[in-house]
């Protein structure tokens, strides 16, 4: 069935895909507003009419991009809870009602933990210490931010992150914050590895294995930490762990346009030449130390372990139905 979804859903679908919207904490955040939005407008007049409209707009959000399991993870916590209204028989205005109930549940839920892993993570950060962070990860930054605010004495190296430089991002909130850093272009990064202490980046998805995918270039710099015996923490939220790499789906990695890395007049007139522009990669459990979760600290092997509470009593076939895996069209 097909839905006319309010303009304002839409500009979230197409701020999502096109990047306006970016980062996996911010992602999770837009589609939950628009899952708000049309569980507010919604003109449905049976549970299964809500359920469908909501289902409709999940799948389109689910559409825009593939990497950060956050989207699912709440779309898949809202869905459920109005699945369950459904099932025990609620009626068309209170399974609304526990919609709009289940997305102020996860707004909150990203704002706490949000707060908690700067705080958790902040312990972690030595007076004097040296941060290499890479791309723009808000969880990442509350760790640093944290750290500042306690009083400790920091410095921060930014990787300008090509080909989009979410680093510049990352570079004027440290300005804004009053934290000393100096942003170097990606491949300085092993360079300049002898000056830091840790590494502290976000994740899009932290798999069963404890593997952490994120932005493209990560997994090189966890490699150099590791060389050179600098720590790597990962800064994530518990609702970034991949129910679907327990199920033996892998996380798909997002290839955007060629367009991002040279220009088409040049590449256009290539013969033998081609693109590639994979957005994140997979660093092993190995490289890394430990993700910060706001639920504490865990090594990377205990990823499992979040990602079964997680899931609790959710069935497996709805779990499938709103996992990334699948190919969907973005037409709305
Ligand atoms: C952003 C990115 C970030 C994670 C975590 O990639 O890789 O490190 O999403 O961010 P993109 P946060 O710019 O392609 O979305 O901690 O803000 O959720």
């Amino acid at each position: 069935m097909e839905f006319k979804l309010p303009q304002e859903v839409v500009d979230i679908i197409n701020g999502i895909s096109s990047m306006q919207i970016r980062g996996a904490s911010k992602i999770a955040e837009a589609g939950i507003k628009a899952l708000s939005i049309v569980a507010k407008n919604s003109k449905a007049e049976s549970p299964e009419g809500v359920f469908e409209e909501l289902d409709y707009v999940s799948q389109k959000l689910l559409a825009t991009r593939p990497t950060a399991v956050s989207l699912p993870n709440a779309v898949r916590y809202v869905m459920f809870e109005v699945y369950k209204a459904k099932e025990n028989g609620l009626k068309t205005e209170e399974v609304k009602t526990k919609a709009l109930d289940a997305c102020r549940e996860f707004l909150r839920r990203i704002r706490e933990a949000s707060i908690r892993i700067g705080e958790i993570g902040a312990r972690r950060i030595n007076d004097g210490d040296t941060i290499m962070t890479h791309c723009h990860s808000t969880a990442a930054l509350n760790v640093i931010k944290t750290a500042h605010r306690m009083g400790k004495n920091i410095k921060v190296i930014v990787t300008e992150t090509r080909p989009l430089y979410q680093g510049l991002i990352t570079a004027e909130e440290l300005e804004k914050s009053g934290i000393p850093f100096t942003l170097i272009i990606d491949s300085a990064a092993r360079f300049l590895m002898k000056k830091v202490d840790k590494v502290i980046v976000g994740a899009d998805a932290v798999a069963a294995n404890g593997a952490v995918v994120n932005k493209i270039g990560t997994s090189i710099i966890a490699l150099a930490a590791y060389e050179s015996r600098a720590l790597v923490f990962v800064a994530a939220e518990t609702y970034k762990f991949s129910p679907e790499t327990l199920t033996g789906e892998l996380v798909k990695i997002e290839e955007r346009a060629p367009e991002e890395v040279a220009p088409a007049s040049v590449f256009k007139r290539w013969k033998y030449g081609s693109i590639r522009n994979p957005a994140f990669d997979v660093t092993p459990p190995e490289y890394i130390d430990l993700i910060i979760t706001e639920r504490g600290i865990i090594p990377p092997q205990a990823a499992f372990t979040i990602i079964r509470d997680e899931l609790k009593d959710m069935p497996y076939e709805f779990q499938m139905k709103y996992s990334t895996y699948w190919e969907r069209s973005l037409e709305v």
